[in-house]
């Protein structure tokens, strides 16, 4: 098993959902944790925690990682000590709408496009050539069941996560004949504000989404992330797929009463 203890680990959208919980795992096994998502108040308020939880350092900064300009500063920016990342988590991704695609708002999509494709390549592109020049790295990347599975009224938040498997497989292929491994978790339904920020607030719709079955909770893939950080250095664990055990692919769910 390999220790995370004091391993720089960089969690892209950490301020809530699997972001947040990934950084709690990883301060329990002892790692600098490096943090970022659009809103530093959030951030910063899980600071204590995670130093509580066990985490050997924290520091946050405020990215969008769909601002290219702003990544690339925010990136070359930061202190030498924090700058050689271990991990990277590229967890920041959302869900806008739910609609026929030929109905949709064209900026649902972009928002999509923007922050689950392109914002995951700016981060990624910025960070691993440092870990192939140290000679050690690991990416993980957030995918979804519904990168595997288009669901109706979900085209184009289901072709963003297709698009992160794509990726995860070239990365992958890329970095052969380097240490730096790439490793995709792909969860189903996770109890998280992903339905409340694809329904923008519509609390009720929101519930429905998980009504009468057990979801996965954000832990539970944070679990999966970091027991995928921590295996041997030779190990290199391509893909996880993981679903509540009420649900058995994009769209056929058990639910109760
Ligand atoms: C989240 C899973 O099925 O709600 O990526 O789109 S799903």
């Amino acid at each position: 098993m390999l220790s995370l203890k004091d391993k720089v680990v960089f969690v892209t959208g950490s301020s809530a959902g699997i972001g947040a919980a990934c950084a709690f795992a990883f301060a329990a096994a002892g790692a600098r944790l490096l943090l970022c998502a659009r809103r530093l108040e959030k951030l910063a308020q899980l600071q204590p925690a995670l130093l509580e939880a066990g985490a050997a350092a924290v520091y946050c900064f405020p990215l969008d990682v769909m601002r290219r300009d702003d990544v690339a500063h925010a990136l070359a920016a930061l202190p030498p000590e924090w700058a050689a990342a271990d991990v990277l988590v590229n967890n920041a991704g959302l869900s806008r709408g739910m609609t026929k695609l030929y109905q949709d708002e064209i900026d649902n999509w972009e928002e999509m496009i923007d922050t689950n494709v392109k914002g995951l390549l700016y981060v990624t592109r910025a960070m691993v050539p440092g870990m192939v020049a140290r000679g050690r790295g690991h990416v993980i990347n957030l995918g979804s069941t519904a990168g595997r599975m288009t669901y109706p009224n979900g085209a184009v938040y289901c072709a963003t996560k297709a698009a992160e498997r794509a990726i995860s497989e070239g990365l992958r292929q890329d970095l052969l004949g380097t240490p730096v491994r790439v490793t995709t978790v792909d969860p189903g339904m996770v109890q998280t504000d992903f339905s409340k920020i694809r329904f923008r607030g519509d609390e009720e719709r929101a519930a429905k989404v998980y009504q009468g079955l057990t979801p996965l909770k954000p832990e539970d893939v944070a679990d999966a992330i970091l027991w995928a950080a921590s295996r041997p250095a030779h190990v290199n664990i391509n893909e996880i797929v993981m679903t509540t055990i009420d649900q058995a692919n994009s769209y056929l769910f058990h639910r109760k009463g």
